[in-house]
């Protein structure tokens, strides 16, 4: 666990070197520059219907011909056998090349992280109902406890309150509540995983946790140092490919 100091100076750093990555980012369509004021402002921005159905049936078959496969590189499941995650599944299923270079989603990236340049891949995923799964991502997290993160998820199969939706504190990515959760004792310098106790101890400090609800096709634009999660699975089964933004000019940052 990092001192109080060390984490200060980190914020430090990332509130510094943030507004000047963003205004030397290059403009946007006034679509794209609609979509980053609405993640700036709350955290996230949902896009239902980006992908026809047939299109979001196409790559679930892809994912469940993933599954079929042992041994594959980027494959990973958990202990429960509930999680089944492809990295860099676009090397697998080259129709899924087109999530990751969607060039809305990318203008959006490029604008609200202030990297030109990103080093991208995505996540294709089957979360399969199994008792005693952590949900995707594996409980409430911020993906890096400073520096600024950027994700796209996209839905394959309708996602109810049943199936895992994907969760998220509006308002979470503020570097200033997340500073008063510090302050207030509600968080540790550095921590990134929270317990459920701890996101229930945030009561009257961050917003309700939103739940996205929402049918296959719909994308969400998240701001992932907000607090988020995937929601432990009560039945069925849940596809999704989420696009991972990195700048190896950085050093870091998935
Ligand atoms: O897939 C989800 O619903 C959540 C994923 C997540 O927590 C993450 O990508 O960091």
């Amino acid at each position: 666990m990092p001192s109080l100091l060390t984490h200060l100076a980190k914020e430090a750093f990332e509130a510094t070197r943030r507004p000047v990555l963003r205004a030397t980012a290059g403009a946007v369509s006034p679509r794209a520059a609609e979509l980053v004021a609405e993640v700036r402002r709350t955290g996230f921005a949902v896009i239902p219907g980006y992908w026809a159905p047939e299109r979001c049936d196409a790559a679930a078959r892809d994912i469940d011909s993933l599954c079929g496969r042992e041994g594959l590189e980027g494959s990973w499941v958990d202990a429960k056998k509930s999680d089944h995650r492809f990295f860099r599944a676009e090397r697998h299923a080259p129709s899924l090349e087109s999530f990751r270079d969607d060039a809305l989603i990318e203008e959006v990236r490029r604008a609200y992280t202030g990297r030109r340049q990103a080093e991208k891949f995505v996540l294709a995923a089957r979360m399969d109902f199994k008792d005693g799964n952590a949900g995707s991502g594996g409980g409430w997290h911020l993906d890096s406890p400073h520096s600024l993160q950027f994700k796209a998820i996209m839905y394959l199969s309708d996602c109810s309150p049943e199936n895992g939706p994907f969760q998220l504190i509006p308002g979470s990515h503020d570097r200033g509540l997340l500073l008063s959760l510090l302050a207030k004792g509600k968080r540790k310098p550095g921590q990134y995983r929270f317990t459920d106790a701890e996101i229930a101890g945030m009561d009257g400090v961050v917003r309700e946790p939103k739940t996205f609800i929402g049918a296959k096709g719909t994308v969400i634009l998240a701001d992932v140092t907000a607090l988020h999660r995937g929601t432990p699975i009560r039945a069925g089964s849940r596809y999704a490919l989420t696009l991972y933004c990195g700048d190896p000019a950085l050093g870091v940052d998935y």
